[in-house]
């Protein structure tokens, strides 16, 4: 297998000035003709011949302006075409057939419930017909679509419809996308499609219509997305300057997408999951998710489309901007705590066990043998943590200032995350030479914190050290730069801060750059508690020696939503430790039940979402990074019985919070919202409780529930209960008769028992299998089931006889066949093995083993290869 690298880059040895396109839709294949405008690009080498990717293609005719190829003027290889000693400047015109209705990888154009549409991020234009498909190249795009006249209403490209006519029993539908573009951002979309159409003004006045398609049926569930667009259209205008430039901006939904959407050029294309939304059947969380998405596939229009990446190594320049603009939206629109919570959530128990693994790679990566799998948490979620840092570092004024730069400067180029820096430097004079090694260097930063009071001086010092772990192939590591946000307490609020003399107001960013460095505060009258990394202001794991005391202050004081959240987690953190360790723990445990106890009883003083997250325990992966080789089952019971110890100790509170909230939960505004989860919350509490009581509670509220959120949470408390198996049996078919005709709601269904904690889950895993509404060709059913158990299910995936391991590993065997992309995707709860004990990580490799004795797609074999390092 190839590696591609990034030192080899070189610039492209051909432009194509236009890209036309002509699509003619058969029932049981497609024939594309391509006309490229060709020119050679003066800065190239100079080749003689012109080298064109192309893969899966069946090559029917070739010219070159009027004359035909032969077979002794190319050659084609699986992935390339070749044409020898072309001139300077020609057209080029290539017709090849292709066979979307075979095409289960879902890459390139293909079938889903009988329409056709595309996706070719990264390589997958490759597949439509022969190009120079890279992201460099740069092209204006005319398209074509021909089909028997009355098949489809509805026949879409990018950009402006041009002409729409019939002739001869054919409609031929004309598209212009006026602004250049590379091919990965190129859509085609034909169907039987309904549409809801809205209008946005500009700021600059122009009027730009919206569309979303969908099928008939889910036409009800669009005025959601649309409501976000507007919002996302306009946010983007307010925070960044950014107007949309078409005259139209289309939405389509497919039920079948490898993940959540995708953002060509004036045409994206989404995942159902991210685009309908109803109250009777979205739970809030899939509300903001759509909501999240929109803004993100949206946003690209400028980050990632008008200026886009030079090459894949720079899928972070797009990628990590782009999450940072649409987490930054998700705050503006709902809580900003919560948003900073769930961001850091994923980064502490995704990213940092990505980053402490065999598949560790920096944001910007040097070498992959298949780009599809640096579609990662790190290459998205930490390079949006790295543009969180500059957007910091430079301060609001600033750093808009540098993206203006970068989006004029840029504008219809395909540049680099230097690039990126660069403005950021010149806007700013600051130097980010240091900072830049967030780029090139993998791995989590490790801060440890000490810190000192001296009474006499009135003095406290805080002393940090950073070090970075290995990663494969980089065991070198350099001291970051880090801005360390912190603030100072005592037992009521937070404490001027003075550092060498100079106030600087309650709270302060270190710029941390050394392997260790001390600050000393001044003028501190007594001990004071540190509030640490406010706002999660870098990716990296802190440890400082928190006393109980002091964990219960922050939780109570903190202002940062953050750290008091995190705060909680340590104190929960301690805890579960203990119990893992078996240890006493009769301290910790008293001083958390006392702390939630406390917020639980005054509940009404504060944000009630921020309140649910900070009851929920630290997720299993996050505790099991913690170890240098966690025991999976040990850590799962140590959750289970600390529940079960809080929902036994705070019952009275618990409940008492659960019916007061009740006439609070009505609607979809943010209080609403708030309400419904931390009453959620506390019902998952009660039903840890064996009481007949309880049972009902959460029967009643799932049979009387007129909202998705209230409804699936009363499912999953039943189904999650270990003593509750009759009423969750009752509750599931109920649920599954009331929603068997909506898609995304068989996937919820299908989700909670995959995530069941206790008994024989494999075993009900496999009879979902083969449940009449499962379609293993259907990537959301995949990810209802088998990523749901896998990654999901911590408790039973390790379950201590292995067979979770062996079950994934057969699946992807499988999956590997029809969808390579899904396969490799599914694989990584396996490529984690290095963070168990012995016993589990030797079961996780010899699963991954068993999959090297197959015939593995190029995606899969990367993943497998590099993982059993
Ligand atoms: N850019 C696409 C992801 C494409 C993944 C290709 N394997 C969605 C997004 O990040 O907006
Ligand atoms: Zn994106």
């Amino acid at each position: 297998t190839i590696v591609t690298r990034l030192a080899d880059y070189r610039v492209p040895e051909f432009l194509i000035e236009k890209t036309q396109l002509t699509f003619e839709l058969h029932e049981a294949h497609t024939d594309v003709s391509s006309q490229l405008t060709l020119v050679r690009n003066p800065q190239g080498s100079q080749a003689a011949h012109l080298e064109l990717h192309g893969e899966q293609l069946e090559l029917l005719t070739l010219a070159i302006d009027d004359r035909v190829l032969t077979s002794k003027d190319y050659r084609t290889t699986p992935q390339n075409l070749t044409i020898y000693n072309v001139p300077e400047r020609f057209v080029l015109h290539c017709t090849t057939r292709i066979y979307p209705e075979k095409n289960t990888a879902l890459e390139g154009l293909y079938r889903s419930s009988g329409m056709y549409c595309t996706q070719c991020e990264a390589e997958g234009f490759r597949k439509i017909t022969y190009y120079l498909d890279r992201p460099d190249v740069m092209s204006e795009f005319e398209t074509v679509i021909i089909a028997d006249e009355g098949a489809f209403s509805t026949m879409l490209s990018n950009g402006n419809c041009v002409s729409d006519t019939v002739k001869d029993g054919k409609r031929i539908v004309h598209w212009h996308d006026p602004f250049k573009k590379p091919s990965y951002l190129f859509a085609l979309v034909a169907g039987n499609l309904a549409c809801l159409e809205d209008h946005f003004t500009t700021q600059s006045g122009r009027q730009v219509l919206l569309q979303i398609y969908t099928a008939a049926k889910d036409q009800d569930k669009c005025h959601f997305a649309m409501q976000s667009l507007k919002k996302a259209m306009r946010w983007d205008e307010q925070t960044y300057g950014r107007e949309y430039d078409l005259d139209r901006f289309m939405i389509v939904a497919v039920d079948d997408f490898n993940m959540g959407a995708m953002e060509n050029k004036g045409l994206n294309v989404f995942n159902t999951s991210c685009v309908l939304a109803h109250p009777a059947s979205t739970t809030d969380a899939a509300f903001r998710r759509v909501e999240g998405v929109i803004g993100h596939e949206y946003f690209h229009n400028w980050s990632g489309n008008r200026v886009t990446c030079r090459d894949w190594f720079q899928l972070s320049l797009k990628e990590g901007l782009t999450v940072f603009r649409d987490s930054e939206f998700s705050a503006d629109m709902n809580s900003r705590a919560v948003k900073r919570i769930e961001d850091a959530n994923v980064i502490r128990s995704v990213q940092f066990v990505e980053d402490a693994g065999p598949m560790a790679h920096p944001v910007r990566p040097e070498s992959y043998m298949e780009i599809s799998n640096f579609y990662t948490v790190t290459i998205y979620e930490k390079g949006a943590e790295v543009v969180r840092m500059l957007a910091n570092i430079l301060g609001p004024t600033l750093y808009r200032q540098a993206t203006d730069l970068y989006f004029s400067r840029f504008d219809g180029q395909a540049v680099t995350c230097d690039d990126f820096v660069q403005c950021m430097e010149e806007v700013s004079s600051k130097d980010l030479s240091q900072f830049r090694l967030w780029y090139s260097q993998a791995g989590t930063p490790h801060l440890q914190i000490s810190d000192s009071y001296d009474a006499a001086r009135q003095q406290y010092s805080l002393t940090i050290r950073q070090y970075t772990p290995a990663t494969p192939g980089q065991t070198d590591k350099k001291a970051l730069h880090i801005p360390f946000k912190i603030a100072l307490y005592d037992n009521q609020a937070a404490l001027p801060l003075v550092i060498n003399g100079q106030n600087q107001g309650t709270e302060t960013v270190l710029d941390i750059c050394q392997d260790e460095q001390t600050i000393v505060f001044e003028q501190v009258t007594e001990p004071p508690i540190p509030s640490l990394l406010r706002g999660f202001s870098a990716p990296v794991k802190i440890s400082y020696d928190y006393q109980l005391l002091q964990l219960q202050q922050l939780i109570l004081l903190d202002n940062d939503g953050f750290c008091r959240w995190d705060a909680m987690q340590n104190l929960m953190r301690m805890v579960l430790s203990k119990t893992i360790d078996g240890a006493n723990n009769h301290a910790e445990q008293a001083a958390l039940i006392a702390v939630i106890k406390q917020l639980l009883t005054n509940h009404a003083m504060m944000d009630a979402a921020l309140l649910a997250c900070m009851l929920s325990l630290p997720n299993s992966p996050y505790l099991a990074s913690l170890y240098e080789k966690a025991d999976p089952v040990a850590i799962s019971q140590a959750r289970t019985q600390l529940q079960d110890q809080i929902a036994a100790e705070l019952q009275t509170e618990l409940l008492n919070c659960y019916q007061v909230l009740q006439d609070q939960t009505h609607g979809l505004t943010a209080p609403a919202m708030a309400a419904r989860s931390l009453r959620n919350a506390a019902l998952a509490y009660l039903l840890h409780i064996d009481e007949v009581r309880y049972r009902e509670l959460a029967q009643q509220q799932f049979a009387q529930a007129n909202n998705m959120t209230d409804q699936y949470a009363a499912l999953c408390a039943l189904v999650y209960a270990e003593h509750a198996e009759a009423t969750a049996q009752e509750a599931l078919a109920a649920f599954y008769q009331q929603w068997q005709h909506e898609a995304l709601v068989v996937n919820m269904w299908f989700q909670v028992q995959a995530t069941r904690p206790w008994g024989d889950v494999l075993q009900t895993v496999r009879k979902l299998l083969s449940h009449e509404a499962f379609d293993a060709r259907n990537p959301n059913k995949l990810r209802a089931v088998i990523a749901a158990f896998a990654s999901r299910n911590f408790a039973q995936f390790h379950d201590k006889s292995g067979q979770g391991y062996q079950f994934l590993a057969e699946q992807i065997a499988d999956i590997d066949q029809r969808n390579p992309q899904m396969a490799s995707r599914l694989l990584t709860p396996l490529t984690h093995w290095h963070q168990f004990t012995d016993a589990h990580a030797a079961l996780m490799r010899a699963a991954l083993e068993s999959l090297t004795q197959r015939e593995l797609s190029k995606d899969v074999y990367e993943v497998v290869s590099k993982s059993l390092h």
